[in-house]
């Protein structure tokens, strides 16, 4: 197969490993820290946890391995949405597995969860990993976003295990994919299967983190590809001085990646769904927030502009949220039905307007027509709205052209007004990992063995003090139990691995707050430019704005 140079080269890039991981697995020895007790709702947790809850932190040394020598055949999945990187935990892994005994095999199981479920693997092989080493995507066995949580699951999955000898299960996912690898840990060792189970975190949105997970894998690489663009996009408006670009970036709830891209690219305007949420803002005061940047610089000169709207960021609006409940309960069951069967947009428009509450319809009233007739056309399987659908750049460009004419026409506004809309997300999940998420990932996998290897179940595995250099790093594993609480889920209580939210008290929020009444009025864009891979390391092993601020 041809193949890129940067891809050829990508392969015989060395990852960097933690200094205490360097001198092979048979110089790694653990060291026990203090018992853990989960982030919140103690007792329940324990109670649903009793096998695998209150174990120890733990960190491995230089020293020698003590642990008890055991063929080891481990299963990997790769779950939920592609991150730059996974295929770095798993080379890792392999590295490890086989450093330790060249007879340990390491099987992925394709699809996600459902490999495992359908017992559909590969077995890995030197030239199989070597075609991976530091590649974007996950196509090395796909993914998939099946969660593993049923009794009547992990039962077949014990069985597939059986049947293949594991030893133990390596997750690679998110906030969920990690909260059902701790309850499949829990099952393992409750009914005696000998079958571990390790998580790794990943998702490119950055909400799964907390004070023993720095950073989820992924984040890194995501955010400077979509802040490259948006660097290019800024220098570009700056050079034509003639269009506002609206651009929505992903993360599905959290605003980490609009808060990061907005870090690295000081644009006019970034929205921050969870600063909108506390402030209980209204769609209209967003709009005139995003019109008085336009304004000003228009009194400037400068019809142009840059604005950061995060995926997630109607969710946090909580008159749309209430708007969205009433739609929900408005087309409930065979509703839907009568309301498809009505013969034009005028007719459905006057349906909704008796359903809907005054106030629920007031907000649906403000919205371009595009944007409502979006609200009744994408469905989920359940019937509700799909949210994450919705285009925000485009509702919020059009409300704010709306909010312009009128100041226009009071005189008060003399600008000119052109907007374009962008959307980057599927563009950076699939990057070539930076060096940083080439680097993480590997130690990642590599230690995740470790955990293995020491016998340890329902343990994520975790490396820190990553905004040092590689040599700084700290590796060990926490067991996930300690990241859990209790959260309503589909109305029942359900342990979870806490979600982590933008925090309005952290310092990158702070940073941007300070900063950006300055950002809406003038023009200082930075611009970060490609991810390097080779040359300088202050450029090539940069992390991001959020850790170096995030960790001091
Ligand atoms: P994970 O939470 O699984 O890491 O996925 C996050 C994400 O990339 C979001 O940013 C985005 O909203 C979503 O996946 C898109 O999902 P899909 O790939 O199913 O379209």
């Amino acid at each position: 197969m041809d193949i890129s140079p940067l891809q050829k080269a990508r392969y015989e890039y060395q990852p960097k490993l933690p200094g205490m991981l360097r001198n092979g697995v048979a110089e790694i020895c653990v060291k026990e820290g203090a018992e853990t007790a989960s982030v919140a709702d103690q007792d329940k947790i324990k109670a649903l946890f009793p096998n695998t809850y209150g174990k120890k932190e733990i960190t491995f040394e230089k020293g020698t391995n003590t642990s008890v020598a055991k063929k080891q055949v481990v299963g990997v999945i790769l779950s939920g949405g592609q991150a730059p990187g996974g295929h770095n935990v798993i080379t890792g892994l392999y590295d490890a597995l086989k450093a330790a005994d060249k007879s340990n095999v390491l099987l992925g199981f394709k699809g996600g969860p459902d490999g495992l479920l359908k017992n559909d693997f590969v077995e890995f092989d030197d030239d199989f990993i070597d075609s991976y080493r530091n590649t974007g995507g996950f196509d090395i066995i796909g993914s998939g976003r099946t969660k593993l949580e049923t009794e009547e699951q992990f039962a077949i999955v014990t069985e597939n295990a059986k049947k293949n000898g594991l030893t133990a299960i390596v997750i690679i996912g998110g906030d969920d994919s990690n909260t059902n690898a701790a309850t499949l840990a829990e099952y393992m060792a409750a009914n005696n299967t000998g079958v571990q189970v390790i998580g790794c975190p990943k998702t490119i949105d950055g909400d799964l983190k907390n004070e023993d997970i720095e950073a989820s894998f992924g984040f890194d690489t995501a955010t400077k590809t979509y802040s490259e663009v948006i660097g290019n996009i800024e220098r570009d408006a700056n050079s034509a001085k003639k269009y506002w670009h609206f651009i929505k970036v992903m993360g599905r709830s959290a605003s980490h990646v609009a808060l990061e891209c907005a870090l690295e690219t000081q644009p006019n305007i970034c929205l921050i769904g969870e600063e909108v949420k506390a402030k209980n803002m209204s769609l209209a005061q967003i709009t005139n927030y995003i019109a008085d940047s336009v304004e000003k610089r228009a009194a400037n000169g400068d019809n142009f502009g840059v604005a950061i709207i995060p995926e997630g960021i109607v969710e946090f609006v909580p008159e749309f949220s209430a708007l969205i409940a009433e739609i929900n309960e408005l087309l409930a069951g065979e509703k839907t039905e009568a309301f498809n069967a009505l013969p034009d947009w005028q007719a459905k428009y006057d349906f909704i307007k008796t359903g809907l509450s005054a106030s629920a319809f007031a907000v649906f009233d403000l919205l371009p027509v595009g944007i409502q007739q979006q609200l009744f056309l994408e469905r989920d399987p359940h019937g509700n709205v799909q949210v994450s659908l919705i285009e925000s750049e485009k509702l919020f460009s059009e409300l704010v052209k709306n909010e312009l004419a009128k100041r226009k026409a009071a005189g008060t506004y003399k600008g000119k007004f052109s907007a374009l809309h962008h959307f980057f997300g599927y563009e950076g999940r699939c990057a070539f990992p930076s060096n940083f998420d080439a680097d993480y990932c590997y130690s990642l996998g590599y230690n995740a063995f470790m955990l293995i290897q020491y016998g340890y179940t329902g343990y994520l595995s975790k490396v820190s003090n990553i905004s040092k250099s590689a040599d700084e790093w700290v590796a060990g594993g926490m067991p996930i139990t300690k990241m859990m609480n209790i959260e309503r889920r589909n109305g029942a209580d359900k342990p979870v691995i806490r979600k982590a939210l933008v925090e309005l008290d952290g310092k990158p929020f702070k940073y941007f707050e300070a900063n950006r009444d300055k950002w809406a009025v003038e023009t200082c864009f930075t611009y970060p430019g490609a991810i390097q891979y080779f040359g300088p390391s202050e450029v090539c092993d940069r992390t991001t704005v959020t850790l170096a601020l995030e960790q001091g």
